[in-house]
């Protein structure tokens, strides 16, 4: 008897794991007010390029939004002057039409991460006469205007100016375009952004400037806003939020956010991570872990509780390719959601229960009207998806959100295998070529 009760409870615990990891954050955020959440990638991206393994599988189940952790940087972009290498953004963009999601640039002008051909231009930090005014204007002008073209309705938000400011004191820092050109490149790396694709949301992304009274971000945005009033076409800032853990002052932050909402601009989340002390995490997990899940979903109810702040991306989602431990020496990591080994840890399941909560009221208020339709049709356990658009994929998700099946497209049509899927009430979520999604409930 002991031996049969043991079983059931292992049976048990093994599918409830195994709906865990199913579960979807991009499902519910979808319904959040078209809530954006994302992840940056890193180089393991494009070497696991759409293979279905636990990476990718990681990445389409949860996300709606990517940005490239590295592949998009100038020296990436440009290695040689006017010699521009697509090969990876290509690849990016490309998985980010297949899966419906949307895309971040980042980004178009930064101090680090420049090709050799650019820091020529400096000796021990200083301009060194290699680039006038002009010629670099010429440089960034072409830089900017090349990719932002080529990527016009693909990438939907681009990181335009990234880090200008001095740590401290909040001053503009003097990279190689401060000093050549002069303070006029971020302005002018907006307006050049804007006249290659005027529907491309742009911003400036910093880090430290995320709460309300230090030196930076003070600094930060008083200049952001005087852009503004100048008539730069700036949509908003993105607060990188590189933050350690049950440090986070949530009132500075939320106050921050919101006189931006004031002066009419966003405030995104564009780079989250929320490090533990290797020292703190060994001496007790599930306390650091407890403490992070708290301010994980304390970061996802500032969003949805301002509406100038509807983008909430991390920088990486496994802590496997997570940048913390190498840059800390391995003082600090855990900072993401899940775990080496792509188990959800507490923070995902905090982001999660938020999302799910938020869309349930908003979907009792609000409920979705929908003009396109989905046609089904059974066979031999089988169902048969139709629809007047052409599609890409359909999930099929269980009433608490756990997504049970993903279908591709094959030969214009697409098949859900039901015979291991019990009789109950699920939601069929399709997803069409022209960007819009059509979720349906469905009764086996
Ligand atoms: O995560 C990125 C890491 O792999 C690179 O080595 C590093 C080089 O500067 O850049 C990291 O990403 C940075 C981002 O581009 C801008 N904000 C800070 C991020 C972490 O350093």
């Amino acid at each position: 008897m002991k031996r049969i009760i043991l079983l059931v409870w292992v049976l048990i615990i093994s599918f409830l794991s195994q709906a865990q990891l199913q579960q979807s954050l991009n499902f519910y955020a979808d319904k959040c007010q078209s809530l954006k959440i994302g992840t940056a990638v890193g180089s393991n991206f494009y070497t696991a390029y759409d293979n279905g393994d636990i990476y990718n599988r990681t990445i389409i189940n949860n996300f709606n939004i990517l940005v490239a952790e590295n592949e998009m940087k100038f020296d990436a972009m440009e290695p040689q002057k006017g010699n521009f290498n697509y090969n990876n953004s290509d690849k990016l963009v490309a998985y980010a039409q297949k899966y419906n999601m949307q895309l971040r640039g980042h980004n178009l002008c930064w101090h680090s991460q420049l090709p050799s051909w650019i820091t020529a231009g400096l000796t021990n930090g200083i301009a060194n006469g290699t680039f006038t005014r002009t010629s670099l204007q010429a440089i960034l002008k072409n830089h900017i205007n090349t990719i932002v073209t080529r990527y016009k309705g693909k990438v939907q938000q681009w990181d335009a100016v990234n880090e200008p400011f001095n740590d401290g004191t909040g001053t503009l820092r003097n990279s190689i375009w401060q000093q050549v050109i002069g303070n006029d490149y971020i302005d002018s790396t907006f307006v050049w952004a804007h006249r290659a694709d005027p529907d491309a949301k742009l911003y400036l992304n910093e880090y430290s400037g995320e709460m309300y009274g230090d030196t930076k971000s003070e600094a930060m945005f008083n200049y952001v806003k005087s852009m503004k009033d100048r008539g730069i076409p700036i949509t908003g800032v993105g607060f990188q939020c590189h933050f350690m853990v049950n440090t986070i002052n949530f009132t500075k932050l939320d106050q921050n956010i919101k006189r931006y909402a004031v002066a009419g601009l966003e405030v995104i989340i564009t780079e989250l991570d929320i490090r533990i002390k290797n020292t703190d995490y060994n001496s007790n997990p599930a306390k650091w872990l407890a403490y992070q899940a708290s301010d994980y979903q304390n970061m996802i109810n500032i969003c949805l509780n301002n509406s100038n702040a509807k983008t909430f991306v991390t920088w990486g989602f496994t802590d496997k390719y997570s940048w913390i431990p190498n840059f800390t020496n391995n003082a600090y990591g855990y900072s993401l959601i899940f775990d080496n080994s792509y188990t959800i840890k507490p923070a995902y399941t905090s982001i999660l229960n938020v999302l799910a909560t938020e869309s349930a009221r908003l979907s009792a208020v609000n409920p979705v009207k929908e003009t396109a339709e989905v046609r089904l049709f059974f066979t031999n356990g089988l169902a048969f998806i139709k629809t007047d658009n052409a599609m890409t994929r359909c999930q099929l998700f269980d009433m608490k959100g756990n997504c049970l099946i993903v279908s591709e497209v094959k030969n214009n049509k697409i098949e859900i295998p039901l015979n291991n899927v019990q009789s109950g009430m699920y939601i069929l979520k399709v997803q069409l070529e022209n960007g819009q999604t059509i979720t349906r409930k469905f009764i086996r």
